[in-house]
């Protein structure tokens, strides 16, 4: 059968239940215990295989506010049904990380949504970091700012992700209310072997400890990569050498 693409296999996903979470740790850098897992986006294949769901999510960002909502609404609900489940089973102190699309923003009432969505799955505000991404903030950074805030009020934290690629601006690191930061894998990948990765993620960490920013590497996948972040002082890592992205069922098993 041809690949679906774009906006009929965004319908399809929705419609035929073949979405799925799964999760990925975040570890603190010098104990590795978790601390955190960040929900990804998986479609489920007809072999019973998954896969990234990049085309379905790339859909749902330049189709109109209804799917996007739907799609960002079930991503939500889901996750947090999940971490309030592991949180009440022995990982009470691992908070849950989700990435919210510019776009969502857009819809105006997130934060009334987050709130609702907060309440009904029994996620206490406090163990839920949002990651936002710089991609189309620039527009209206006035308007950004204010939703912002007020997602913090509900005591949530945020988390600027892939910090230094795309449209990135460090008046966002002035003026966004932000309590951490990552450090994107493709800085991680040349750490060992380029010098200037190396340059970029120890000023990274550095901006982000003198700004109050807790840091995150992604992508670790080696212990030399591991040993250099700790010895700049990276807060939390996460990537394929400490875990992989695994369902909620068996994190909470592996948090019990
Ligand atoms: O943009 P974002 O950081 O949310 O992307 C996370 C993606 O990176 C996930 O799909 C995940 O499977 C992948 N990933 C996570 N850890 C690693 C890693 O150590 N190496 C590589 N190559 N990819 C990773
Ligand atoms: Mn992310």
């Amino acid at each position: 059968m041809p690949e679906e693409v774009g906006q009929a296999a965004l319908d399809r996903a929705l419609t035929h239940d073949d979405l799925l979470l799964n999760y990925q740790p975040i570890h603190d850098a010098r104990t590795s215990a978790i601390v955190s897992a960040e929900a990804l986006l998986r479609q489920r294949r007809q072999s019973g295989e998954t896969r990234e769901a990049g085309i379905i999510a790339e859909a749902a960002e330049k189709s109109p506010g209804n799917e996007r909502c739907v799609l960002g609404s079930w991503m939500m609900e889901t996750a947090f049904r999940d971490a309030a489940i592991w949180q009440s089973n022995g990982g009470d102190e691992v908070r849950l990380n989700v990435n919210l699309s510019p776009l969502d923003f857009e819809e105006g009432d997130i934060v009334e949504r987050l709130k609702a969505i907060m309440e009904h799955a029994g996620l206490d505000a406090r163990k839920l970091i949002l990651e936002i991404t710089e991609t189309s903030y620039i527009e209206r950074p006035r308007d950004t700012v204010a939703v912002l805030e007020a997602v913090k009020d509900l005591g949530v934290a945020l988390w600027l992700d892939d910090f230094g690629t795309r449209h990135s601006t460090l008046t966002h690191l002035q003026h966004f209310p932000l309590d951490g930061l990552k450090i994107p894998g493709t800085f991680i990948a040349g750490l060992v072997g380029d010098s200037r990765c190396r340059a970029i993620t120890r000023a990274l960490i550095g901006l982000g400890h003198e700004l109050g920013l807790k840091v995150t590497a992604e992508e670790v996948e080696t212990e030399k990569q591991l040993a250099l972040l700790r010895e700049a002082d990276c807060d939390y890592v996460q990537g394929f050498l400490l875990s992989r992205p695994m369902s909620a069922a068996a994190l909470t098993k592996a948090l019990r």
